[in-house]
């Protein structure tokens, strides 16, 4: 079993900047954690990072065939990404939604997701600990 994190834009910046919405934990300690995970549930996984809606898409495609599930934290592309959401939705690959933050408890423009219909569910609210469930999520999904 293969379980593919996309993250979106600005996350590389996390932990360095404005800690009192996103917290300090840095994008590779998340990694980190999230290996130490896989590594005892005995699965792979790929983690990765682009500021770059395009490489985004092109991620979701490839994972056809090569990933069980993609938890994607999609950042500002949440908002506003067609382009996501329609390679999610042809890829076929199960897709878990998942944010830092509660998307429905700040500015009204964080509310809508262009890509939670093509999800299989979200979770959003726990900080670093959204990317641990969503991997929890992830192992749910596949086990018979
Ligand atoms: O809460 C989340 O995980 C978000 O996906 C984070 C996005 C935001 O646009 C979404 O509405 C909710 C922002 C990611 C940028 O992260 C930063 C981290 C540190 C410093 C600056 C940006």
């Amino acid at each position: 079993m293969h379980i593919l994190f996309l993250n979106g834009p600005n996350l590389n910046l996390l932990g360095q900047r404005q800690p009192e919405i996103y917290g300090r934990t840095t994008l590779a300690d998340i990694e980190l954690k999230l290996r130490e995970m896989a590594a005892k549930a005995g699965v792979s996984v790929d983690f990765r990072q682009s500021n770059h809606e395009g490489e985004l898409v092109t991620w979701v495609q490839e994972a056809r065939g090569n990933a069980s599930v993609i938890v994607v934290n999609a950042a500002a592309y949440t908002h506003t990404s067609v382009a996501l959401r329609d390679a999610i939705a042809a890829a076929g690959v199960p897709t878990i939604e998942i944010h830092l933050s509660n998307i429905h408890a700040r500015e009204e423009f964080r509310h809508r997701s262009m890509i939670a219909a093509v999800c299989r569910g979200q979770i959003a609210g726990f900080g670093e600990q959204s990317y641990y469930l969503g991997f929890q999520a992830a192992l749910q999904l596949t086990s018979p």
